[in-house]
C-alpha cells in the first residue's frame, strides 16, 4: 500500500526502471527487478488519484561518453532502441504516462530526469507543486533527480523502498544526503 497522497499536484516520477539496470541487464543493480510490484502499485495509486506519472528512461547514443571504451566509469547500456534500453516488460506503464528520455548526447552525461529535458518546466506549466522519486539507480540517477527536483523548488520524497543502489555499502550516506537537501525519505 502506498503512503503517499496522490493528487493532481504532484507527479510520480519513475527513474530509469530498463531491462539493462535490471537482472541479466548490461548494468544490473541488485533487486532490481524485484521493485516491479511496489511500482506498479504505486503508479496505479498516483494516476488513479489523478496524479501525473512519469517514466525516465537512460536512452545513449552507441560510443556515448560515459561507456569505457570512451573513457568513462560504464559498460556500454541503455543504447537507443536496444532491449536493454526498454523498460522492464512487467512496468505497468499506466496510459498517459509522460516518458522522458534522457543523455542523449554523444559527448556528455546525465544522471538526472531533469537534466537536460526541460521537465521541471513541464510540471510547472501542469501545476505540480510536489514529486514523488523512485526507480534506480538509488545513488545515481534517483539520488541526481531527487536532488534536481528540491533544487527546482518541488516538494520532493523519495520512495527508498522502491529504488536499489548500484553500491548497496553507500545506500544510507544517499539517503542521509538527500535527507540533508530536504527531500523527504520514506523507508
Ligand atoms: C544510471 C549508471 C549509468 C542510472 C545511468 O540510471 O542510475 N546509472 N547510467
Ligand atoms: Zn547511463
Amino acid at each position: 500500500m502506498t503512503r503517499v497522497t496522490y493528487g493532481p499536484d504532484t507527479a510520480l516520477l519513475v527513474v530509469d526502471m530498463q531491462n539493462d539496470f535490471c537482472e541479466g541487464g548490461a548494468l544490473a543493480v541488485a533487486g532490481g527487478d524485484a521493485l516491479v510490484p511496489a511500482i506498479n502499485a504505486e503508479m496505479a495509486a498516483a494516476n488513479e488519484a489523478g496524479a501525473r506519472v512519469v517514466a525516465s528512461r537512460d536512452w545513449h547514443p552507441v560510443e556515448h561518453a560515459s561507456f569505457r571504451e570512451q573513457g568513462g566509469p560504464w559498460p556500454p547500456h541503455c543504447i537507443q532502441d536496444t532491449l536493454g534500453a526498454a523498460f522492464h516488460p512487467d512496468l505497468a506503464l499506466p496510459e498517459g504516462t509522460v516518458r522522458v528520455s534522457k543523455a542523449s548526447a554523444f559527448d556528455s552525461d546525465a544522471y538526472s530526469a531533469f537534466d537536460g529535458t526541460g521537465l521541471a518546466a513541464f510540471l510547472q506549466r501542469h501545476a505540480v507543486r510536489r514529486v514523488v522519486v523512485c526507480g534506480l539507480a538509488l545513488d545515481v540517477c534517483v539520488r541526481a533527480t531527487a536532488l534536481d527536483a528540491a533544487a527546482a523548488g518541488f516538494a520532493t520524497l523519495l520512495l527508498a523502498e522502491a529504488s536499489a543502489a548500484v553500491a548497496p555499502s553507500g545506500r544510507q550516506a544517499c539517503l542521509d544526503e538527500l535527507r540533508q537537501a530536504g527531500v523527504e525519505v520514506f523507508e
